[in-house]
């Protein structure tokens, strides 16, 4: 499967031997790597160790960053030189920072995609349309998470189906917008400091056995997360679910024992495209909204090269290593994806500019986005 919607700038070409000598003249030979955590910080020094012993040439330094946007800060004034980030955070590293990506996870041999976003719905509901989605209800795994809010709202406002207007106001518009839903921390102070977000957003909400913690942003709300979003839709309280593509498998088949669960059938479910149609559930590679991007190693543009050198050679000892140090598993560190997701098959070089890397159709998304003051 090759990815669709990622073209280089025409052109390019012409300026790949201009970027090769400037890779080869960069003398600096310390990359610095933005780290979130303890454990990171471990597999950072762990890996930096291992390739110093095996003599790969360069010095990998472990710099403690104090979240993401300290990470992209440090990355931009030269305190740091690179850190792999999700695709929502690259976008803001490239809008906000001007920096750009050297590197990208390929997972499953499947090339720079990480995941497709769907939307699920009963095989029994009719006369639903993605294109009319207005008075419906709707289940999202979270407030603020990529499936559950950015690409399905994203959409919604791609599509003119909702306006924010000039106050640029996402949860009410949504709000207004939907029947009910189930948009867990939607009104958490964090996301609703004035208190004023639509009670409408937690009405397919259930919370815990006892009714308590109802809309949490946590798994007390049993339709939190993608599970939580596609047992909504399993209940008949919401019209569609926004899940990944691999939602609905993941809790087939005995893999998750509760009883509504165990009861999914896999013909009682279908897809909604974002022409209008639908489709069956194997069908997410041409029906869905968003492909997202796997993560990517975000640095400064003349880092590019550099940057993808040393990790060229880092993968090339440790990327496929049965013993000792490997750089694609943190197993023994009590996290998990540190450094690069787990799931990662091997690393690809990032030729174009970050925009190209997150594709046309999800930069549209997130750019729908831009009026509250991304930056
Ligand atoms: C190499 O990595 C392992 C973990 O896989 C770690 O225990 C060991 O200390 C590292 N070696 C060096 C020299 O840092
Ligand atoms: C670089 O940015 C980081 C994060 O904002 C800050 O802590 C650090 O002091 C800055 N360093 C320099 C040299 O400007
Ligand atoms: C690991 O080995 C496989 C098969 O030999 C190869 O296709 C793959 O590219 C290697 N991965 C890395 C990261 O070198
Ligand atoms: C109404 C609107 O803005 N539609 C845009 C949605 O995004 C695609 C690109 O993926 C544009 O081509 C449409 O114009």
């Amino acid at each position: 499967m090759k990815r669709l919607e990622r073209n280089l700038p025409s052109g390019f070409l012409l300026l790949l031997p201009l970027l090769s000598v400037s890779c080869v003249s960069n003398p600096k030979t310390t990359v610095s790597w933005c780290v979130l955590s303890d454990a990171e910080e471990q597999k950072c020094l762990d890996l930096a160790g291992n390739a110093t012993a095996r003599n790969v040439r360069g010095t990998l330094q472990c710099v403690r960053g104090l979240s993401t946007r300290d990470c992209m800060d440090k990355i931009k004034n030269g305190t740091a030189d690179a850190a792999s980030m999700f695709a929502d955070d690259i976008y803001a590293a490239g809008l906000c920072h001007g920096l750009e990506l050297s590197a990208g996870e390929s997972h499953n041999g499947v090339d720079g995609i990480g995941y497709y976003v769907v939307v699920m719905a009963r095989r029994s509901t009719s006369d639903l349309s993605l294109l009319e989605m207005h008075e419906r209800s709707s289940c999202h795994p979270g407030i603020r998470t990529t499936v559950g809010w950015t690409v399905p709202i994203g959409y919604l406002v791609n599509t003119s189906q909702i306006s924010v207007g000039e106050q640029c106001n996402f949860p009410r518009a949504v709000g207004n917008f939907f029947g009910y839903s189930c948009v867990p921390g939607v009104k958490d102070p964090q996301h609703d400091p004035r208190g004023n977000n639509p009670k409408n957003l937690c009405e397919a909400c259930i919370g815990d056995e006892n009714d308590r913690h109802i809309c949490a942003n946590n798994h007390k709300e049993r339709h939190y997360g993608e599970s939580g979003a596609l047992r909504c839709v399993a209940e008949n309280l919401g019209d569609v679910a926004f899940v990944k593509h691999t939602t609905v498998f993941d809790n087939m088949d005995g893999k998750n024992q509760e009883s509504w669960a165990l009861d999914l059938e896999l013909e009682d479910l279908k897809l909604l495209c974002p022409d209008g149609t639908e489709a069956g559930l194997d069908e997410y590679e041409r029906c869905h909204l968003a492909a997202v991007p796997t993560n990517a190693v975000v640095v400064r543009v003349e880092d590019k090269c550099r940057v993808w050198k040393y990790l060229e050679r880092l993968q090339n000892v440790f990327g496929n290593s049965t013993e000792g140090f490997s750089l694609f598993s943190s197993a023994g560190y009590g996290e998990s994806d540190l450094l690069f997701s787990d799931a990662t098959h091997h690393l690809q070089r990032v030729l174009g500019s970050y925009t190209s890397w997150l594709g046309p159709t999800y930069t549209t998304m997130l750019q729908a986005f831009e009026c509250e003051g991304f930056c």
